[in-house]
């Protein structure tokens, strides 16, 4: 099969890390391409105009025209396809795709491929620390860090992928070695039509997969297709055939495959409920590839877990103060609450708020209710989840993440915890959740 048709004329549509990365794979080749975006100064222009100047750009709003004189567009994964002039250019005859396809096409070793509405970086992380210590020539990245074409080598002996709906919405065929959609709840719904629509695009990462990782705990996640292809599980209660869990014995809870008994939990140093599920899907996603367990178990006793996901910044005064500044969404948010709220003595302060992209926050209000002392509310959706909270704890409006802390530090008792999770993406105040992140952890830390 050809790799990629050198007669025909591409379109880059959004020059940001993903854009750039698909520059440099058609340079490389000696395609013939221009760049467009929508943004009249993108990320990388500097970069396109130093390192490829002959390359025609276009910047503002996209000209039909000029799209239809390629023959496949390369959308970005932040630019929806319901966009109108990419409708008009694909009811045109002008096929629409992305990074994740020619990479799939590309890649000549096996892919891991990993998708759901939280745990994906984490998971992702993990089955490249199982990989590496296994000895395997890995290449890790997609969604998380390094765009998908700049990973390909013909050195590289597996391919661990983080999958956002977004890329996968222009992935006709992947064909991944094992696919998984690790759970599925309500995210992006400014971009999608409903829960369906999201599900669907997520469930693309299962085409042309040879074998499947579900979550017995969510049947969303269970792939529409494919019947009769080797499906491995996981899940929090006790494992069956093909199965990864929990099992306990003598008081011991243990990380478990079938009927064997893998690692004492305590033994991991990432806590709560749901990173034990992202550690038996990273089990099962690296057994399906023949990763041995003794290299498997040694990683997961050293992964201590990625920034800005329930990370723990610092004790003052009795209170525990964390960082989950990349619970961008509902679920996310719900995780951190019942995790650390079900292992903490006291009461969580919770910091919400922010661009919450259409979600319903209805979901909040119980769990908020059992775990929480009090939430201190900020960002362009707070009213939003006030009205979803309604009177279950104490609610707390503050214009700035400075003066969330300072009001934290205030309604914090010994033995509670305050916690940054806010359920919301961070683009209303911040650059993104990285700098949220640290901007309250320099708060909590200054605090005296
Ligand atoms: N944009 C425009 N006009 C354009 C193109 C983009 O306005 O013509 C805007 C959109 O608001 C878009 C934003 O710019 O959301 C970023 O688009 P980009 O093309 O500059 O993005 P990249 O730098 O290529 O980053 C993309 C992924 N971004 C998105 O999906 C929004 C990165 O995921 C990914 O790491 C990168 O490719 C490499 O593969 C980020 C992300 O937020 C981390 N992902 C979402 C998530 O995790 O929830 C899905
Ligand atoms: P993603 O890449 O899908 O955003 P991350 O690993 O970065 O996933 O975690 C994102 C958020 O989801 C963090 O706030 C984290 O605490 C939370 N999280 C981690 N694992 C799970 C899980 N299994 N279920 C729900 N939320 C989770």
């Amino acid at each position: 099969m050809s790799l990629i048709a050198s007669d025909h004329f591409r379109i880059v549509v959004g020059l940001g890390k993903s854009g750039m990365s698909l520059v440099r794979f058609l340079a490389n080749r000696g395609v013939s391409f221009a760049v467009a975006d929508t943004r009249e100064n993108p990320p990388e222009l500097a970069t396109l105009r130093r390192d490829y100047p002959q390359v025609d750009v276009r910047c503002g709003d996209l000209d039909v025209e000029f799209l239809c004189r390629a023959d496949e567009l390369y959308v970005s994964p932040g630019l929806a396809l319901a966009t109108p002039a990419l409708q008009a250019a694909a009811a045109r005859g002008v096929k629409l795709s992305g990074d994740i396809e020619l990479f799939a096409r590309n890649a000549k070793a096996p892919i891991i491929a990993i998708s759901g509405s939280n745990a994906k970086s984490t998971v992702t992380t993990l089955v490249g620390e199982m990989a590496a210590a296994a000895g395997k020539r890995v290449a890790v990245g997609g969604n998380l860090g390094t765009p998908a074409l700049d990973l390909l080598s013909d050195d590289v002996e597996l391919y661990v992928m983080e999958l956002s709906s977004f890329q996968l919405e222009t992935t006709d065929h992947l064909g991944a070695e094992v696919a998984t959609v690790l759970n599925i709840s309500e995210d992006h719904m400014d971009r999608y039509s409903g829960l369906p629509a999201y599900h669907l695009a997520k469930h693309r990462i299962f085409r042309g997969a040879r074998q499947v990782v579900f979550n017995r705990q969510d049947a969303l996640t269970r792939p529409l297709l494919g019947e009769g292809l080797p499906c491995w599980s996981f899940g929090l209660g006790v494992p069956d055939f093909k199965g990864f869990g929990l099992r306990e014995e003598n008081g011991e809870k243990y990380l478990a495959f079938e009927f064997q008994n893998l690692m004492p939990v305590r033994e991991l140093k990432i806590r709560g409920a749901h990173n034990q599920a992202n550690a038996l899907a990273a089990l099962a996603l690296g057994h399906a590839v023949g990763l041995p367990f003794d290299a498997m178990l040694s990683a997961l006793r050293t992964f201590a877990g990625l920034e800005h996901r329930c990370q723990w910044v610092r004790d003052l005064d009795g209170v525990a103060w964390y960082n989950d500044s990349k619970a961008t969404n509902v679920g996310a948010a719900l995780a951190a609450i019942e995790g650390l709220g079900a292992d903490i003595e006291g009461k969580l302060v919770l910091i919400a708020g922010g661009d919450g992209k259409g979600a319903d926050f209805k979901d909040l209000r119980d769990p908020v209710a059992a775990n929480c002392r009090a939430v201190v509310l900020m960002g362009r959706d707070r009213e939003l989840i006030a009205q979803a909270l309604g009177d279950a704890v104490p609610l707390v409006r503050v214009a700035s993440l400075d003066e969330a802390v300072q009001q934290c530090r205030a309604l914090a008792q010994p033995g509670d915890a305050v916690l940054l999770s806010p359920a919301c993406a961070s683009f209303d105040m911040f650059k993104n959740y990285e700098e949220r992140g640290q901007l309250f952890a320099r708060a909590a830390e200054d605090l005296a």
